[in-house]
């Protein structure tokens, strides 16, 4: 068999070239990084649970009308995507104060925000990922304003989603991190969500004990990672041994 050519390896993903053009292949691994991977550990099961919860939230969006990257999972730890330009932004939205907002301005950990606020990081490894405005944005070209206002308004949509979904499993959305790629159509080029939604880019409070779900398990020592990960999936109906949807990759419109 041949050796599949690795397009590119991050802190918790490898993609591989696709079957087909404009696909990847993405694999999920059990690395666990945080704090700029100051804080590395490997995680048994962190990346099947991932792989599964992103194609549960991924395949709800594009059923909600919310373009993705997501075509179809593959196996316990790999999904075909279509291949994207990442947008070198990390788009985070916080319902409720928590983690580095709460330690730039001084808020409790779980205060409920007036309205959803979006923030923006350049994706940059070296630089920390730093908080940008939207004016760098435009000043340093990483996205349109045509981009930005799709940005926004899917972000929006992401979250209500997500909220809902959550909320139905007795879990509050506090904050996300979400990554969009431009997708290229002959002339025309449009965004998709894209990277993966998962506890390791949400915060997830259970409702009524207010027990962390989410990757701050592991950040802040507070147990197990796969216990907490796989509360949510075992919630959402949504576990491992699942095989994956029959057919035929569908390309999302
Ligand atoms: N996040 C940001 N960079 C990487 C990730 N995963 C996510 C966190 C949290 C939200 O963005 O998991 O859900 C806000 O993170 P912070 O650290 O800015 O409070
Ligand atoms: N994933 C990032 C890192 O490895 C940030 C985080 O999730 O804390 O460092």
């Amino acid at each position: 068999m041949a050796r599949r050519k690795k397009i590119y390896e991050g802190k918790a993903k490898t993609l591989y070239e696709g079957p087909e053009p404009g696909t990847l292949v993405q694999y999920f691994k059990d690395d666990a990084t945080a704090f700029n991977a100051e804080k590395k550990d490997v995680i048994e099961g962190k990346g099947v649970l991932n792989n599964l919860l992103s194609e549960y939230f991924m395949t709800g969006l594009g059923q909600i009308g919310v373009p993705t990257h997501f075509l179809k999972r593959l196996n316990m730890r790999e999904q075909l995507i279509r291949s994207c330009e990442i947008v070198p932004l990390e788009v985070i939205v916080r319902n409720f104060a928590a983690g580095s907002m709460s330690k730039r301005l001084g808020i409790d950990e779980g205060t409920q925000l007036p309205r959803p606020i979006v923030e923006f990081c350049y994706k940059d490894d070296a630089l920390g990922d730093p908080l940008v405005s939207e004016e760098h944005i435009a000043a340093f070209g990483w996205a349109s304003q045509q981009d930005m206002d799709d940005i926004l308004s899917m972000t929006l949509r992401v979250n209500d989603f997500m909220s809902g979904v959550m909320l139905a499993v007795g879990i509050r959305l506090i904050d996300f991190k979400i990554e969009f790629g431009r997708v290229f159509e002959g002339d025309f080029q449009r965004l998709v969500v894209a990277d993966e939604i998962s506890p390791d880019s949400c915060r997830l409070w259970d409702i009524e004990t207010g027990r962390k779900l989410d990757k701050d398990v592991f950040r802040r020592d507070l147990g197990s990672l796969t216990d907490a990960y796989s509360e949510v999936a075992r919630r959402l109906g949504v576990m491992p041994n699942t095989p994956p949807k029959g057919g035929k990759p569908t390309l999302v419109n």
